[in-house]
Formats: structure tokens, C-alpha cells, sequence
């Protein structure tokens, strides 16, 4: 039986965003707004399939994909760069690799404890996340 990510997590720690927007090109002004949100993650997971919608004051961003299934991700109000994206399971660890433009682009998800982390990557930065349940 595989973890299970479902349900409504608030973020709670967010370090290095400033870094990982960087190297996205994210403009300043954005950055500025951006690195104050506080947002919410609404995941579901239906075996394969899942939904991971963040949800913030400012924008939202909503990803649907499939274990195994390369998809186009338009990456719309966040940076508009398109990728090929694929998510797999590494354990209990879900793993998406967004090829594209930038080089080393990703994000890993994992259960600790009672706690969602997440591991945002692009080039040479690493933001680290934490969201507890809602
Ligand atoms: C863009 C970069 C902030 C900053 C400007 C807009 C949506 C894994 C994955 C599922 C993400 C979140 C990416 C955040 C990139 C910010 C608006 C913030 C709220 O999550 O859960 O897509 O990639």
C-alpha cells in the first residue's frame, strides 16, 4: 500500500523560495508578494491518478497527472515555461522530473510524521517546504 497525500495541508515553513523563484526568472515585484503567502495544498490521490491544487491569496495553480504518464505542465502564473513532466513513486517518495528550459527542474513530495514535505528544484537551488494538516 502506497502513502496516501490526500487531504487539505497549510504551509507552514518555506525556506530558499526566494532562490528557487530566482532562478525561475520570477520578477522582483512578483517575488515580493509571492515569498508572503501563505499557501494551501488541496491533494487527491486515487491510485495513480492525483490532483494537487495550491491555493494562495494571490494565484492558483492546479496539476493533474498520472504515475508513469509524461505530461505537458504549462506552469500558468507561476513561470509560463512549458514542460515535459513525469511524477514516480521512489519509494514512498513521489518525484516529478519537469524537463524543459531549465536544467535540474523537479519537486519531490514526502509524509514525515504528520507533516507534507516538499522539495522544489531548479538549477542549482533547493527550496524546502513543510505544510501540516488543515
Ligand atoms: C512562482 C513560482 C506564486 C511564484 C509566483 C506565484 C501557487 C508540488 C507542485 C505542484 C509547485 C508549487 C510551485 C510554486 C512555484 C512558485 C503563487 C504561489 C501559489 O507545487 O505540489 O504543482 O510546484
Amino acid at each position: 500500500m502506497p502513502v496516501d497525500f490526500s487531504g487539505t495541508w497549510n504551509l507552514v515553513s518555506n525556506d530558499n523560495f526566494e532562490g528557487y523563484m530566482t532562478a525561475l526568472g520570477i520578477d522582483f515585484a512578483t517575488r515580493k508578494i509571492a515569498k508572503m503567502l501563505k499557501p494551501q495544498k488541496v491533494i487527491k490521490q486515487d491510485g495513480d491518478s492525483f490532483s494537487i491544487h495550491t491555493t494562495s491569496t494571490f494565484r492558483d495553480y492546479m496539476l493533474q497527472f498520472k504515475i508513469g504518464e509524461e505530461f505537458e505542465e504549462d506552469n500558468k502564473g507561476l513561470d509560463n515555461r512549458k514542460c515535459k513532466s513525469l511524477v514516480t513513486w521512489d519509494n514512498d517518495k513521489l518525484i516529478c522530473v519537469q524537463a524543459g528550459e531549465k536544467k535540474n527542474r523537479g519537486w519531490t513530495h514526502w509524509l514525515e510524521g504528520d507533516d507534507l514535505h516538499l522539495e522544489l528544484r531548479c538549477e542549482n537551488q533547493v527550496c524546502k517546504q513543510v505544510f501540516k494538516r488543515a
